[in-house]
């Protein structure tokens, strides 16, 4: 049975992070895996799973990484399939380290970065949302709703507590 978003981290330290993107896809009701590969520590994982993503049927994969953050790259230049990069952040240099290591790709070969941390990775399920939805009218509908409810939750005025 296939799924439809991949969800791959470098590190057992990195789920932190990562389980905020596992939440909006549980929510919007979207098949997923979720899955420790390293660039560094597991690269024959890396290189296979890149390999057989497309033939898998992943349609996204959601890849989060700290430090010398090589992961949502090389997963970039392995499959066609859309890599969202998730920049963890790190206690040494605050995530910036993995945001320069992931948004600065050479032509040929996007990561989809965003922001550093949980809303980082809160948004790639989004934005995984938003790919798939393009093909799904159920979930098209349902992301309008979750869009909808957020919106919704904003008051109009600050309040002092
Ligand atoms: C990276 O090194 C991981 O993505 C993680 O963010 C960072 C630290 O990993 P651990 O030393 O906590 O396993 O590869």
């Amino acid at each position: 049975m296939s799924v439809d978003v991949g969800i791959i981290m470098g590190s057992q330290s990195d789920w932190p992070t990562m389980k905020r993107a596992a939440e909006i896809l549980d929510e919007l009701g979207i098949s997923y895996e979720a899955k420790i590969v390293s660039a560094h520590r597991t690269p024959d994982r890396l290189w296979s799973y890149g390999k057989e993503a497309a033939d898998r049927g992943l349609k996204v994969i959601i890849a989060g990484a700290g430090g010398a953050a090589h992961l949502p790259g090389m997963m970039a230049s392995k499959t066609r399939i859309p890599v969202v990069g998730v920049p963890v952040q790190t206690r040494a240099l605050s995530g910036v380290d993995s945001l320069y290591s992931i948004v600065q790709m050479p032509k040929g070969f996007p990561v989809a970065t965003m922001a550093i941390g949980e809303a980082g990775a809160a948004n790639a399920g989004l934005m995984a949302a938003g790919i798939l939805a393009i093909t799904d009218a159920g979930l098209a509908v349902r992301l309008d709703a979750w869009r909808d409810a957020l919106s919704a939750s904003i008051p109009d005025e600050p309040t002092d507590d």
